[in-house]
C-alpha cells in the first residue's frame, strides 16, 4: 500500500458516535497529525464534536498493540502471526471436536467497519459452522431491530438527519443527543431556536429537557404505561389520524381496547407525570404537522425493551408522523457503525441483510454462494455465550472489538466466564481489560490504517480510505478472520482488497445491492436500500408503504423493572453516558483533553439524598447492588429526580457494571442496564480514597 507522506488531508468518517460526521485525517511524514472537519459533510456540516476533535489521541501509536500476543503465567509474549494463528486455530478445532460446532463462537465490533463485521460473521458461519455471531448492539438497539421489524418491516431510522430541521416538533425519548450524538444535539437546538416546538420525556433533566416546551418526567422504565395514556389521550380526544390509521395501519381495534385501561389518572399514578402534562403533549405530538421523534437507551435497555419500542410504533403510527420528511421513528444508533454491524448479519438470526437464517431457501442461497454447508439453528447471543460457558457448553470466543469486561452488565459474572473459556481471543488496538483476561491477543488495524465502509445511523454508507499504516503488525480484522479461516480449512475468505469484501457483500444483501466502491465515492455516500428501484438510494422509509406492507399496531402492557428498590437496597441506579467519553473509554481516555475534563469515575446524587445520607460534594461514596461494589465520588445534581442515582459506565476504576442486572428482555435477551437497585453510603475518611 502506499500512503501519502507529508501533509496531506485524507477524507475520513469520525470513528466514534453513529451521527458519522466527516472528518479529513491530517497526516505527515506517516503520522496523524491532527483532523478538521469535512466542510459540505451532508450531516455534520462543517462541524465535529470534541471526541471527533481528539481522534489523533484515540488512534495513536502509544500504547497500541503492536505484534500478536500469546499468555505466559500472568503476562504475555509476542509471537508471530503463524504461532498466534496456529494456537487460535488448535483450540477451535479440540473444542469443536469434543463438542460440536456450537462450542465456539465470535462477537464482532461496530467500531470497525462493514467489511471487517461482513468477515466476522462469514467467518463463525462458514469456517466454525455456527450462528454463535453477535456484537454490542446486543445490548443497544437489538429491541429496535426487533419490534420495528414486527411492526414496520425494518428496524432503522425511517427519515434523515437533515430532517431534523424540517420538523415542527421534535420529541426526544430516553436519548440525549447534546451529550451523546452532539451534532444531531446542535442541530436539535437550532431547530428550537429557530422555531420547532420541543418535547423531551426523560426521568432525567437534561440540557435539552432544560430548553423543552415541555419535558415529561416519567419514572424509571415507565415508557409503556406512558405511551399507552397518550393513546388512550389522543382516541378519546378524537385527534388520531383516521385516514392514515384507515388505509395504512392494521389492527387498531385491539390497541383502542388496550389502551382504554390507561385513563391519565392511572397513568399519573404510573408514571409521576401530571394528567395536564399527559394531555398537553399528546395534543401537541397528535396535532403538529411534521412531528420528529428520535428515541435512545432510555426505551431499550430495559427487559420491555421490545415492548417499549413496539409502543413507541404505535404512537407514531396512531398520530400518522411517520412516512413524510420532518416525522418519523428514529432510533439514534449508538457507535459508528452498528447500523452496518447488523446490516451485515453479525447477529446470531440472520444473514447480511436481515435474512433469517432459519428460512432454508436463504440459507441455500448463501451456501452455493459461500460454497460450504451453514448451520440451520439460530445461534447464541453475546450473553447467551457467557452464560453457555459457565454451563459448560461453550469453550472458545474470539473478541473483535469489544470490552464486555466493562461494558456488559453484572462484571463479577462477565469476568468467571471469560476466565473459564479453554481459549479467549481478543482482537484489539489497546490492551483493554477484556485483553488482559485473552489467551491470544491479535493487533488491528484502526480505521484511519484501512480501507472500508460504515454505515451511520440514516442508513448512509461511506467509503473511507486508510490514510497511514498500521502500526506494527497490525491488521485489518477482515485479513486476520481470513487468515484463520484459511488455516480452519475453508478457503472462501481469501479476498485481495476491502473492494473484493464489499461486492461480494453487495451482491448477497439486498439493501446494499447496487452500492459499489466508485459509486460511494461519486455520490459522497449512499442510504439504503440502493438497488434496481432506488438506485441513488433512500432518503425517507416508508412513505408510500411500509416494508412490511401495512403498519402493525400491537397492544403491549407496562410491566414492572426487574428489580425495584427495598430496604436493603433503596435507591434506583441509572446508567447514562458523558460527553466527554465513549463506551470502555479505551479511546477517549488517552486524549488529556477528554481526560481532563471529567473525574475518574463519578456517582449523581440529587442533594434530598445526598442530604439523607450525609454526603457532600466531592465525598468518596461505595455503591452496592446484590451483584457487586464499587467506590467512586459524589457529584450533587438535581437534574436527577430524588430517589434516583447515576453512574456514568465508561470508566474502569469506578465501573457501573459492576452493580447492573443481567436480567433480559425474552424476545433480545437485552440486560436491563437503565434500572437496578442500590445502597449508597459515604466512605469514612480512615477509609482508603477510591482510585
Ligand atoms: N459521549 C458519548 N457518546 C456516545 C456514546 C458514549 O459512550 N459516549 N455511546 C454511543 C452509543 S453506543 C449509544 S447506544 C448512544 C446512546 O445514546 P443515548 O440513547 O442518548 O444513551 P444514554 O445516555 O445511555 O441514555 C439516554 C437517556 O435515557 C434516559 N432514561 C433512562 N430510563 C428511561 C426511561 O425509562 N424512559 C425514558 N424515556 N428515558 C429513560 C436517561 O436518563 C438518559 O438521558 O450514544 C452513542 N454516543
Ligand atoms: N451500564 C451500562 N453499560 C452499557 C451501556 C449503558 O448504557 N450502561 N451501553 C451499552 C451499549 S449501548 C454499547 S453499544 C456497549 C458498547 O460496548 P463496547 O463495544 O465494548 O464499547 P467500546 O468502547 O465501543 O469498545 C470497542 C472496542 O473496539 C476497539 N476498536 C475500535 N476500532 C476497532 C477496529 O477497527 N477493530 C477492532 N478489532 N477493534 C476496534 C476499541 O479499541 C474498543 O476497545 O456498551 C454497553 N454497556
Ligand atoms: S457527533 Fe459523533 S460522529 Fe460527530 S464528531 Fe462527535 S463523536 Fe464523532
Ligand atoms: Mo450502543
Amino acid at each position: 500500500m502506499s500512503h501519502p507522506t507529508t501533509n496531506t488531508v485524507v477524507p475520513s468518517i469520525c470513528p466514534f458516535c453513529g451521527v458519522g460526521c466527516g472528518m479529513g485525517i491530517q497526516v505527515c511524514d506517516g503520522k496523524v497529525v491532527g483532523v478538521e472537519p469535512q466542510l459540505n459533510h451532508p450531516v455534520s456540516q462543517g462541524k465535529l464534536c470534541t471526541k471527533g476533535w481528539s481522534t489523533p489521541y484515540a488512534v495513536d501509536p502509544i500504547d497500541r498493540i503492536t505484534t500478536p500476543l500469546i499468555r505466559e503465567g500472568d503476562s504475555f509474549r509476542p509471537a508471530s502471526w503463524d504461532e498466534a494463528c496456529n494456537t487460535i486455530v488448535e483450540a477451535i478445532n479440540a473444542a469443536q471436536q469434543e463438542q460440536g460446532p456450537d462450542a465456539v463462537g465470535v462477537i464482532a465490533c461496530a467500531r470497525a467497519t462493514n467489511e471487517d463485521c461482513y468477515a466476522a460473521q462469514k467467518f463463525a458461519r462458514a469456517a466454525l459452522h455456527t450462528n454463535n455471531i453477535d456484537h454490542c448492539a446486543r445490548i443497544c438497539h437489538s429491541p429496535s431491530v426487533a419490534g420495528l421489524r414486527q411492526t414496520l418491516g425494518s428496524g432503522a431510522m425511517t427519515n434523515s438527519i437533515s430532517d431534523i430541521a424540517l420538523a415542527d416538533l421534535l420529541v426526544i425519548f430516553g436519548c440525549d443527543p447534546t451529550s451523546n450524538h452532539t451534532i444531531i444535539g446542535g442541530q436539535i437546538i437550532a431547530a428550537k431556536l429557530a422555531g420547532a416546538k420541543l418535547l423531551v420525556v426523560d426521568p432525567r433533566s437534561t440540557r435539552l429537557a432544560q430548553m423543552a416546551d415541555l419535558h415529561l418526567q416519567l419514572r424509571l422504565g415507565t415508557n409503556i404505561a406512558l405511551i399507552n395514556g397518550l393513546l388512550n389521550i389522543i382516541f378519546d380526544n378524537g385527534w388520531e389520524a383516521r385516514e392514515f390509521l384507515d388505509s395504512r395501519c392494521e389492527n387498531e381495534a385491539a390497541l383502542r381496547r388496550k389502551v382504554e385501561d390507561y385513563p391519565p389518572e392511572r397513568v399519573a399514578e404510573i408514571t409521576g407525570v401530571p394528567v395536564d402534562k399527559l394531555i398537553a403533549a399528546a395534543k401537541m405530538y397528535s396535532q403538529a404537522q411534521r412531528a420528529m421523534l428520535t428515541y435512545g437507551m432510555g426505551i431499550t435497555q430495559y427487559i420491555s425493551g421490545t415492548n417499549n419500542v413496539i409502543a413507541i410504533s404505535n404512537l407514531a403510527l396512531v398520530a400518522g408522523q411517520i412516512g413524510r420528511p420532518g416525522t418519523g421513528i428514529n432510533p439514534l444508533r449508538g457507535q459508528n457503525n452498528v447500523q452496518g454491524a447488523c446490516d451485515m448479519g453479525a447477529l446470531p438470526n440472520v444473514f447480511p441483510g436481515y435474512q433469517d437464517v432459519t428460512d432454508s431457501a436463504l440459507r441455500q442461497h448463501f451456501e452455493r454462494a459461500w460454497k460450504c454447508a451453514l448451520p440451520a439453528q439460530k445461534g447464541l447471543t453475546s450473553l447467551g455465550m457467557t452464560q453457555a460457558t459457565l454451563d459448560d457448553s461453550f469453550r472458545c470466543m474470539i473478541i473483535m472489538g469489544e470490552d464486555p469486561v466493562v461494558t456488559d452488565p453484572d462484571q463479577n459474572h462477565v469476568q468467571r466466564a471469560l476466565q473459564a473459556l479453554d481459549m479467549l481471543v481478543v482482537i484489539e488496538l489497546v490492551m483493554t481489560e477484556t485483553a488482559k483476561l485473552a489467551d491470544v491477543v491479535l493487533p488491528a488495524a484502526a480505521f484511519s490504517e484501512k480501507s472500508g465502509t460504515f454505515t451511520n445511523c440514516e442508513r448512509r454508507v461511506k467509503h473511507i480510505t486508510a490514510a497511514i499504516s498500521p502500526p506494527g503488525e497490525a491488521r485489518s480484522d477482515w485479513m486476520i478472520l481470513g487468515e484463520l479461516a484459511t488455516r480452519l480449512g475453508y478457503n472462501g475468505m481469501q479476498w485481495q482488497s476491502a473492494e473484493a469484501v464489499f461486492d461480494e457483500m453487495a451482491s448477497l444483501n439486498p439493501l446494499y445491492a447496487s452500492m459499489s466502491y466508485a459509486k460511494l465515492i461519486e455520490k459522497s455516500g449512499l442510504q439504503w436500500p440502493c438497488d434496481a428501484a432506488h438506485p441513488d438510494g433512500t432518503p425517507l422509509l416508508h412513505s408510500e408503504r411500509f416494508s412490511r406492507g401495512k403498519g402493525r399496531l400491537i397492544a403491549v402492557d407496562h410491566s414492572e423493572i426487574d428489580e425495584l428498590p427495598d430496604e436493603a437496597y433503596p435507591l434506583f441506579l441509572t446508567t447514562t453516558r458523558l460527553h466527554f467519553h465513549y463506551g470502555c473509554g479505551s479511546m477517549t481516555r488517552k486524549s488529556p483533553l477528554l481526560e481532563r475534563e471529567t473525574p475518574v469515575g463519578v456517582l449523581f446524587i440529587h442533594p434530598h439524598d445526598a442530604d439523607r445520607l450525609n454526603i457532600r460534594a466531592q465525598d468518596p461514596v461505595r455503591i452496592s447492588s446484590r451483584r457487586g461494589t464499587v467506590e467512586t465520588r459524589a457529584m450533587l445534581s438535581d437534574e436527577l429526580p430524588p430517589g434516583t442515582v447515576a453512574m456514568p459506565y465508561h470508566f474502569k476504576e469506578a465501573p457501573s457494571n459492576q452493580l447492573t442486572n443481567n436480567a433480559q428482555d425474552p424476545v433480545t435477551k437485552m440486560p436491563e442496564l437503565k434500572a437496578c437497585a442500590v445502597r449508597v453510603e459515604k466512605i469514612e475518611v480512615q477509609e482508603a480514597m477510591p482510585g
